[in-house]
C-alpha cells in the first residue's frame, strides 16, 4: 500500500513548484524522440543537442530548436558537460532531461546543471551520489530494512577478504563499489584464490571507475533479475508501479524485457514492492528510481538503485497506462504524486525486444545504412525507434535500432503477438537481433517463464538462430 512519510507542519521541504517552459534533451536516439514526445504533448518546448554524425537525426527534427554540440565521439559531444550547458543557455531553456546513459547518472552533471540555476529532470546529486557507491547504497539499505545478501564492507586487506568469506560462505562475489551494471565482478569458488582475485580486481576498477574499492557478497547461483519502478515527489510521497522480469541478458545487456514478472505471486509482488518503496524513502529520494532486486527462488535481495528513466520503462507504461517520461517532468517541477498515490494492479502483460544493430550470431556491432524498412503495427503494438528508411547508423553509440513492445491480455497471447509483430519487422542494409528474438520466443524455458539470468547465454544456439536468419530471409 502507497505510504505518506509525516513530515513537520511547518513545511520544511515543501520547494516552489518550478514552471517548465523549454527542455534540453542531453541525449540522442530513441530516448531523446521519447522526451520530446511527452514535452510536445505537456506543452513543453524542447531543445535538441547532437554530434555531427547525427545532424540528420529524427531527434534533431522533432526538437523546436537544435544545436552541434561537437564531433561524433561522445566524449565530445553527448558527454560534453561544457557545450550541452552552453546550448541550454544560448536556447534559453530551463530544465534539462539526461535520457538514460550518457551523462544521466553523473551527479557532478546534475549539480552544475542546478548551480546553472536549470531544473534537472531527475533526483538530486546527493541521491546520484549515495547509489553510485554501492558499499553505501548497501549499507543505508541495510539500515532501512531493505533485505541485502550477507556482505562485506570495502576490503581492506587480503587476510580481511579471507575473513569475510569465510563467515560469508563460499561461493562469494567481488564487486567493485564504483561498478554497477554487471561491471568489476568476480565469483570466487575457492578461498585459495580470493588474494590474487582480488589483487586483479582492484587494479581493473582502479583503472575503470578511478576507484579500486572492492566488497563481497554471497554468490547466488541462479537468480532473477525483478526491478520495481518507483515514483518519488519532492514533498515525502513515493510510490511503486509494480515489477519488471529482466533476466534475459546477454553479457549484462538486457534483451529482452516483460512485466510483470510471471512468477510473482501476490504476497511476494506486494513485499518486494514495499521494500522498494522503503528504499526510495530511506534517501529522502524523488523523481522516477528504480529498485533492481536479485530473486532468489521466494527471497530477494537488493542489488542496485538506478536513478534515471530505464530503456524497458515502456512495459511498465503498458501495464500501468501511466506515461512515466510525463510524470518524470512533472515530479521535477515540484508538483506532488497526485493520481500516482495509488495502488497499481498488473492491467494485462507487456514485452520488450530490444532491436539492435549487430551480427545476430556473434554480437558485433553493425553499423551501416538502413536501405529497407518497415516497423509492425496493429491492435497492442508499439514501437519506440528513431530509424527512418536512409539513415545511416553511426558507429559511435549504443547499438539499439528499435524498441518492440507488445501489450495483452495475458503473456501466452503477449508472446503470440510478439512473434507477430517480429514477423511484420523489416530491417534492410544492416544485420539486427531479430533472428535471436525469433528463436528466443521459442524456447520452451522462456515460454513456460522457468528462465534465471543465465538462460540466455546458457541455451544460446548458434545454428538455431542461424535457421531463423534463413527463414527470415525466405520468408
Ligand atoms: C550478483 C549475482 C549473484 N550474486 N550478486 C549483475 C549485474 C549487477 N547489477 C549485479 N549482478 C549480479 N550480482 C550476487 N550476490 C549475479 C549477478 C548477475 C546478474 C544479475 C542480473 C542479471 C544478469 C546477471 C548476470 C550475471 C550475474
Amino acid at each position: 500500500m502507497p505510504t505518506k512519510t509525516p513530515h513537520p507542519a511547518a513545511p520544511r521541504s515543501t520547494p516552489p513548484l518550478r514552471e517548465i517552459r523549454k527542455v534540453l534533451v542531453a541525449n540522442r536516439g530513441e530516448i531523446a524522440l521519447r522526451v520530446i514526445r511527452a514535452c510536445r504533448e505537456l506543452g513543453i518546448r524542447t531543445v535538441a543537442v547532437y554530434s555531427t554524425v547525427d545532424e540528420h537525426a529524427l531527434h534533431v527534427r522533432f526538437a523546436d530548436e537544435a544545436v552541434c554540440i561537437g564531433p561524433g565521439p561522445s566524449s565530445q559531444s553527448y558527454l560534453n558537460i561544457k557545450n550541452i550547458i552552453a546550448a541550454a543557455e544560448l536556447t534559453g531553456a530551463d530544465a534539462v532531461h539526461p535520457g538514460y546513459g550518457f551523462l544521466s547518472e553523473r551527479a557532478e552533471f546534475a549539480e552544475i546543471v542546478q548551480k546553472c540555476k536549470l531544473t534537472f529532470i531527475g533526483p538530486d546529486p546527493t541521491h546520484m551520489r549515495v547509489m553510485g557507491d554501492k558499499v553505501t547504497a548497501r549499507q543505508t539499505m541495510d539500515r532501512s530494512g531493505v533485505p541485502v545478501l550477507p556482505g562485506s564492507g570495502v576490503l581492506t586487506s587480503a587476510a580481511h577478504a579471507v575473513a569475510e568469506a569465510e563467515r560469508i560462505g563460499l561461493p562469494v562475489i567481488l564487486k567493485a563499489s564504483a561498478g554497477g551494471g554487471g561491471r568489476g565482478m568476480k565469483i570466487v569458488r575457492d578461498i585459495k584464490l580470493l588474494p590474487q582475485t582480488l589483487q586483479t580486481a582492484q587494479v581493473e576498477a582502479l583503472k575503470a571507475f578511478g576507484n579500486g574499492d572492492m566488497y563481497l557478497e554471497r554468490y547466488v547461483q541462479s537468480p532473477r533479475h525483478v526491478e520495481v519502478q518507483v515514483v518519488a515527489d519532492q514533498h515525502g510521497n513515493a510510490n511503486h508501479l509494480l515489477e519488471r522480469e529482466c533476466s534475459v541478458q546477454r553479457r549484462h545487456q538486457k534483451v529482452l524485457e516483460e512485466a510483470p514478472c510471471s512468477v510473482l505471486g501476490d504476497a511476494l509482488r506486494r513485499e518486494m514492492c514495499a521494500a522498494a518503496v522503503a528504499a526510495a524513502k530511506a534517501i529522502g529520494y524523488h523523481s522516477l528510481g528504480t529498485i533492481e532486486f536479485l530473486l532468489d527462488g521466494d527471497r530477494f535481495y537488493f542489488m542496485e538503485m538506478n536513478t534515471r528513466v530505464q530503456v524497458e520503462h515502456c512495459v511498465t507504461e503498458m501495464i500501468t497506462g501511466i506515461d512515466l517520461v510525463q510524470e518524470q517532468i512533472r515530479l521535477a517541477t515540484g508538483e506532488p504524486l497526485g493520481h500516482l498515490m495509488r495502488e497499481f494492479r498488473p492491467r494485462g502483460h507487456a514485452i520488450e525486444c530490444r532491436i539492435n544493430a549487430e551480427d545476430p550470431i556473434k554480437f558485433i556491432p553493425q553499423p551501416g545504412t538502413i536501405s529497407a524498412l518497415h516497423f509492425p503495427g496493429g491492435y497492442g503494438v508499439r514501437v519506440d525507434s528513431h530509424m527512418y528508411q536512409g539513415i545511416t547508423v553511426p558507429p559511435f553509440y549504443d547499438s539499439m535500432l528499435a524498441k518492440l513492445i507488445v501489450h495483452a491480455p495475458d503473456r501466452q497471447q503477449a508472446i503470440r503477438r510478439m512473434q507477430r509483430a517480429l514477423g511484420e519487422c523489416v530491417i534492410e542494409g544492416i544485420q539486427t537481433n531479430i533472428p535471436l528474438h525469433r528463436w528466443l520466443l521459442k524456447q520452451p524455458a522462456f515460454i513456460s517463464g522457468k528462465y534465471d539470468t543465465h538462460f540466455l547465454e546458457a541455451s544460446l544456439d548458434p545454428e538455431a538462430v542461424r535457421a531463423e536468419a534463413d527463414a527470415e530471409v525466405q520468408g
